[in-house]
């Protein structure tokens, strides 16, 4: 491995080890860990076409990879090799694994899921194929100036990415714009438009080198690199104007989370991915392959959301259209390929696009799906449009298009049928199915967490990384007083290390011994973040009113990004930092109550708060949340949730025991109800003293002395259309929290719930998510020689 780091330094760098800088050892190291993983990733591709298996293609507009290089080496065991080499060079492990950009090519719950999901199907040997865009600027880098958000582009391609493979030989025509023309039963396609594909491939390598998986990025380039005739004549912009314009669409990535952008650039973008990778497998299909009837044998395609639904028309197209099959047999033969998974019930996130302007950009995409909507209508009359009020809708193409449709935990699948997908649901009754959300414990808690990772390996063995439902042994160990300790130690040394860097990054000092109490997601009205922050305030109230009670300190941390054109959101923002201004420099408070919002909240920083938190917040309006997977993280972890009956908070909750979970709130059903009673707002507020103070104190400028009205957005929005039951929940909320003060004030007893988290969540791995999705909506199976390796 020395020698090896070396070569890599001098042949690949060209840098010699007295002038390497960390950026260099860094490569040099990656490089080196990437040359181990090609075998395996080679032997899999070969594997998989002798047995001619079944292959899964997760289409995703978002992969929220973070840092690669600990997932890297430790799924190959390398990490006592790497680590002792570097040390014999002098080089510091840790210092190397930070210096790794945090490739955000996602936004949230969405993307991350995608992530995990790649590491799983390559730990469990199903051959895969992850296809997205490699966006050269993912998502803004977020800073605090007087504590408004701002935004900045992110630039980790400015580095080499370490872990890919560009492959200019896989390189795809895309088409846009033109028209259609109908010449003797034959239809022609004329684009105005044409722009390039390129691969970009990431080797994925299953936990100890089972099997490698790739993640292959597209990348948007010219057709010709510039204009010389511009050129020569002297005008250089020009010269340089189409390939700027086709660089475009791989250019960045739309930083809405849960909205719609509904942007020209966007539909290209999702057209540009779904193309191109349909005719990658297309063209892998039919290298072994001629009969295309068989394709839904061989091939199986996830929409991860709607971002990818003009895989159906785009696949009737080339089926039709390049290949001669009948539109009649085509639709079937394309839906029997293709599956659909729902993120989200909230209505601004159902993308739409404008009938014209679908048809100015794809044309013949639009005429296909005419073709759909005519043939559902008639096989099923009545059923919902797909065209409406000039629309395309892409939910209800996905679903019309796709074999299955699943929900992403239990309660949202049923909402799924009970609401967005109803009347669908009505005409294809076993359509939509279920499959929770689940998270990699190699990232989640192995990587992340070292210190509970070897207390629990050291009792039982590594078995849990791949199967994690052994973690229940864990609860044997709740009378282990040895081992009670260490296991809170562990919380301890995470809690301290957590305040070092925060000392070190916002110049708060914390105490590790207070309760670590942390919201980190994106910033939505849904998520509820504002509640949290009126509970502090209440709560610091009450700290002052009451200066001798024996309260449990607390530390309040926030972290998260505001889509950049949602202005309630961003008011949230700059009101906690507001707050945290007052009460971090309120001396009647110190020692008890802090408030911390580190900015630019990302997977890297998520891995470093998640492991010393003790109390998780998961307290989303009931039916908003459609799963969450930040939850399980912290489960996992063995921090306690303070949640309502949302998303997959109740399939936890089931898992944990109640005893094991501070639950609040109004259900799914009771919001829908409540929210039928006019002036529900006003009167919660005028039913809870301790609500009305503090905003009567946000209204009065207390937390903006010098601008006493900014906050009046805010309140007011609470008053007169709380439409996520802010101050309908705040009480229970409130009350919930005080529960878990008296909680956390037996440490023994606090220990032993948060081991009866961690001891609970094996069936959140995202295995399990990924055997599920095989099973049920694939039929895709481990080619014989991975299941008797693994066997
Ligand atoms: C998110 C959901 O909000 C979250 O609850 C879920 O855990 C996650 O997807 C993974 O399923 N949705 C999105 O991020 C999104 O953009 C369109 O939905």
């Amino acid at each position: 491995m020395k020698d090896d780091i070396l070569n890599r330094l001098q042949f690949s760098l060209g840098k010699d080890a007295d002038h390497a800088s960390v950026y260099d050892w860094r490569m040099a190291v990656s490089l080196t860990v990437r040359d181990q993983m090609v075998d395996t990733w080679f032997n899999s591709t070969k594997e998989a076409y002798a047995a001619s298996s079944k292959r899964v293609y997760y289409l995703s507009m978002e992969f929220l990879i973070g840092r690669l290089i600990e997932d890297m080496i430790s799924n190959l065991q390398l990490e006592d090799t790497v680590r002792g080499a570097l040390t014999d060079l002098g080089q510091d492990f840790d210092e190397i694994v930070h210096d790794e950009p945090d490739a955000a090519l996602g936004n949230g719950g969405l993307g991350r899921l995608a992530a995990c999901f790649m590491d799983s199907l390559a730990t469990l040997g199903i051959p895969a194929f992850g296809y997205g865009i490699r966006y050269e600027h993912g998502l803004f880098e977020q800073s605090f100036a007087q504590g408004q958000q701002v935004e900045r582009p992110e630039t980790w391609l400015n580095q080499r990415h370490a872990w890919e493979f560009e492959r200019p030989e896989v390189q795809f025509p895309i088409c846009f714009g033109g028209h259609v023309d109908h010449h003797d039963g034959k239809t022609t396609w004329h684009p105005s438009e044409k722009v390039l594909a390129t691969a970009y491939d990431t080797p994925v390598i299953g936990w100890k080198n089972e099997w490698g998986n790739t993640l292959r990025l597209w990348s948007a380039e010219p057709v010709s690199q510039f204009d010389l005739d511009s050129f020569n004549r002297g005008d250089y912009l020009a010269a340089g104007r189409s390939e700027a314009l086709a660089r475009t669409i791989s250019r960045v990535l739309y930083p809405d989370d849960t909205t719609d952008s509904g942007k020209e650039l966007r539909l290209k973008q999702e057209y540009f991915f779904t193309a191109a990778s349909i005719q990658d497998l297309m063209r892998r299909y039919l290298q072994d392959h001629d009969d295309l009837r068989q394709l839904p044998e061989h091939v199986a395609i996830q929409l991860n959301d709607t971002h990818p639904a003009i895989a159906g028309p785009e696949l009737v197209r080339v089926l039709v259209d390049e290949h001669g099959i009948d539109m009649a047999e085509a639709i079937p033969l394309a839906r029997a390929c293709l599956a659909y998974t729902n993120h989200t019930l909230l209505p601004e996130a159902l993308e739409k696009w404008g009938e014209w302007l679908l048809g100015r950009i794809l044309p013949r995409h639009l005429e296909i799906i005419r073709i759909i909507e005519e043939t559902q209508q008639r096989e099923h009359p009545g059923s919902p449009r797909i065209l409406e009020h000039g629309d395309v809708r892409m939910g209800e193409l996905a679903f019309i298009m796709a074999h299955k449709v699943n929900g992403v935990s239990a309660l949202h699948t049923e909402l799924v049928k009970e609401t967005v997908f109803a009347d669908l649901h009505r005409i294809h009754p076993t359509r939509i199915i279920n499959q929770t959300n689940g998270i990699t414990p190699r990232r989640w808690l192995y990587n992340c967490n070292p210190g509970l990772r070897d207390l629990i390996t050291d009792a039982m063995g590594d078995g849990w990384v791949a199967d994690l439902e052994q973690l229940t042994a864990l609860k044997a160990k709740r009378d282990d007083a040895a081992f009670m300790q260490a296991f809170q130690a562990s919380k301890r040394d995470n809690k301290a290390a957590l305040s070092n860097w925060i000392g070190q990054t916002c110049g708060i000092a914390l105490d590790p011994d207070a309760m670590f109490d942390v919201q980190i997601k994106r910033i939505h009205e849904y998520k509820r973040q504002l509640m949290n922050l009126l509970e502090t305030v209440a709560l610091w109230n009450d700290m002052r009113d009451n200066p001798d009670h024996d309260w449990t300190p607390r530390v309040k941390i926030f972290g998260g990004k505001a889509a950049p054109g949602y202005y309630m959101a961003k008011d949230i923002i700059r009101l906690i930092n507001d707050v945290a201004e007052v009460i971090n420099n309120d001396p009647a408070t110190k020692g008890r109550l802090k408030i911390v919002y580190p900015p630019n909240y990302n997977v890297t920083m998520a891995e470093r708060l998640i492991p010393a938190s003790d109390l998780s917040e998961q307290i989303s309006t009931a039916g908003k949340e459609a799963s969450g997977t930040g939850n399980m993280k912290f489960a996992l972890n063995g921090a306690l949730t303070i949640g309502t009956l949302d998303g997959a908070n109740v399939e936890i909750r089931e898992h944990v025991g109640s005893e094991n979970f501070f639950l609040f709130g109004l259900t799914a059903a009771e919001v829908m109800e409540r929210r039928q009673h006019h002036g529900y707002a006003r009167a919660a507020i005028e039913a809870s003293p301790r609500l009305q103070r503090v905003l009567g104190q946000i209204a009065e400028g207390r937390f903006a002395p010098h601008d006493t009205g900014r906050y009046h957005g805010v309140v007011g929005m609470l008053y007169d259309h709380d439409y996520f039951l802010v101050t309908c929940d705040f009480d229970s909320y409130f009350d919930a929290q005080r529960r878990a003060d008296n909680a956390y004030q037996n440490a023994d007893n606090w220990a032993a719930m948060a081991l009866m988290n961690t001891a609970s969540m094996g069936w959140f791995s995202s295995d399990r998510t990924i055997k599920g999705y095989a099973r049920d909506i694939w039929n895709a199976h481990p080619p014989r020689a991975a299941m008797d390796r693994s066997a």
